[in-house]
């Protein structure tokens, strides 16, 4: 047999099979590492069949679980179809599919939520125990046997050169002209055998095009032409164009300063609309020459990229609505010398970030007067999505970010509190809260400054009282004066939403 279209290579052409057919190698108990991240370069048909795999064990009285392994979150496809069919027995890392929390907070599926820059290593060091199966989308196979990745990396290189068996699905719905995009490093290793990571520009390229595989390994291939599936974005509304306008006006300040340069530094945006609509303010602002070290591309950085604002962007996945993803397909060579796609382990590498000088802007449920944020928990015990990559940007970013509505649920909740519920980011890697009311800057301020700064720029109008007048009796009345808290009350505006639907007192 010769390789034809999208596969090329004799050998792997000769085990194109069904999806059904596919999911014969993947056992009851395996843990399967997918490819995916953020709605982008996930398996569409094999986790669809392997779903009716696993229903139809159960119908039978027979145990079918497995543990899955991603980039980030990914899709309806996979993650809705495995937690709807109570296939997952633990899920790592990122998630956002509706289906897959209501499993996790029902305490029905374990969820592992880790930084996404530690997977790889997690991974490599054994610590996650063996890897049974490696699913894993590419837009292509050349006659040499490389795979050319599609819309996303994430861990994909780590899953292949791990995993016992693997399972390639090939999507031709991804456009061709992809190939060339990516840029995989294969230089990682476990310590003491570490070297520096040579990238020192958001553009620079230090790996290969392609990914590597065994082909021996390859037990299955499995064509495809699903389109990748987002949820869409919101347009920015009133909140969220003041929050981008209070970042922007900040930037403002910081260049006339000069403790950032005219063209800014790198920019890394996270998920969710508030992201998005501070990267459309920056399409009306007045910078030239932009460059992203960030793990999605969005819409708004997308639009950054045509206009030519954004010279060049470097991520791990795009994560783009069903209409922002139609376009890219359409026009992906116009993005083709501006984009690079890595491993979700250099797109998010601590040691990189740090050094780009990376300014962090990321979505958060709720901060405390002192600058501690909780980016994935409601009422401290329910998980929204994930820690994601906001760790691996906050702790080394140069300036660090987290933005947000003044409140939820239409002014019942505050997402400024006496103290958070959840702690993701801790005061020492946060430095600059943004809500639609201001900005406050807290590089530099002790805590009870701190406080001060998050009242008065921060919170909501009417939560401010309440806020103030908590910190003055803690001041007087805490076993410290330090960072001042009642350890009865400083948890009691989440008891009191739970407990009457509502964070004001009635
Ligand atoms: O709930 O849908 O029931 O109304 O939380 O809130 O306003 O839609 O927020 O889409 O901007 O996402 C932090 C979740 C924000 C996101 C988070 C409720 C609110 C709503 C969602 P409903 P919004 P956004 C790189 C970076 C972590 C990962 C990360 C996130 C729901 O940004 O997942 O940053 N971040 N990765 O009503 C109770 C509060 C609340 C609240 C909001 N204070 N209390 N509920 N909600 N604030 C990318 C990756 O890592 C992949």
């Amino acid at each position: 047999m010769t390789g034809t279209g999208r596969i090329q290579h004799a050998g792997m052409a000769a085990k194109v099979m069904s999806a059904d057919a596919a999911v014969e190698h993947i056992r009851h108990g395996d843990t399967v590492g997918m490819s995916g991240f953020t709605g982008a370069g996930y398996p569409k048909v094999v986790p669809q069949a392997l779903a009716r795999e696993i229903t139809a064990a159960h119908d039978a009285g027979q145990p079918f679980r497995v543990n899955v392994w991603t980039g980030a979150s990914t899709a309806p496809e996979l993650d809705g179809a495995l937690a709807a069919a109570d296939g997952i027995e633990l899920r790592l890392p990122y998630q956002s599919d509706p289906v897959s929390r209501q499993k996790i907070n029902d305490g029905l599926m374990e969820y592992i939520d880790v930084h996404l820059s530690h997977v790889a290593q997690l991974a490599w060091e054994g610590f996650l125990g063996p890897l049974d199966v490696a699913v894993v989308e590419v837009s292509g196979i050349t006659a040499e046997g490389a795979l050319v990745p599609s819309s996303s990396i994430g861990n994909n290189k780590t899953w292949l050169d791990r995993a016992d068996r693997v399972v390639l699905e090939v999507n031709s719905w991804q456009s061709a002209d992809l190939d060339g995009m990516h840029d995989v490093y294969y230089g990682t290793a476990l310590p003491p055998h570490r070297r520096p990571i040579q990238l020192v520009e958001p553009g620079d390229r230090i790996g290969e095009p392609y990914l590597r595989v065994d082909p021996d390994k390859v037990v299955a291939v499995v064509e495809t032409d699903s389109p990748d599936r987002n949820t869409a974005f919101a347009a920015p509304d009133d909140t969220a164009r003041r929050i981008a306008g209070h970042l922007i006006e900040f930037l403002d300040h910081e260049v006339s300063v000069g403790r950032v340069p005219s063209q800014l530094l790198p920019l890394q945006s996270g998920v969710g609309n508030v992201a998005n609509a501070v990267l459309a303010g920056l399409q009306h602002s007045r910078y030239e020459q932009l460059t992203a070290y960030t793990e999605v591309i969005q819409d708004g950085m997308l639009d950054l990229l045509r206009s030519g604002k954004l010279a060049l962007a470097s991520a791990t996945a795009f994560s783009l609505s069903p209409t922002a993803v139609e376009d890219f397909n359409a026009n992906a060579r116009e993005f083709r010398d501006r984009i690079l796609l890595r491993p979700q382990e250099i797109s998010n590498h601590p040691e990189v970030i740090r050094r780009l000088g990376v300014l962090a802007m990321n979505g958060m449920i709720e901060a405390d007067l002192y600058g501690n944020v909780n980016s994935t928990h409601l009422m401290g015990s329910r998980i929204q999505n994930g820690i994601g990559g906001s760790g691996d940007f906050a702790r080394n970013a140069f300036i660090s970010f987290f933005v947000t509505p003044s409140t939820a649920k239409g002014g019942a909740i505050s997402s400024i509190v006496p103290m958070v519920s959840h702690v993701d980011h801790t005061e020492h890697d946060v430095h600059v809260i943004v809500t639609e009311h201001g900005l406050a800057d807290l590089r530099g301020l002790a805590p009870r400054r701190r406080a001060q700064v998050v009242i008065d720029h921060c919170a909501a109008p009417e939560y401010r009282p309440m806020l103030a007048d908590y910190v003055e009796r803690a001041q007087t009345g805490a076993y410290g004066r330090h960072t001042p808290h009642l350890l009865a009350e400083a948890l009691s505006w989440h008891t009191r939403y739970l407990e009457t639907g509502s964070m004001l007192p009635s």
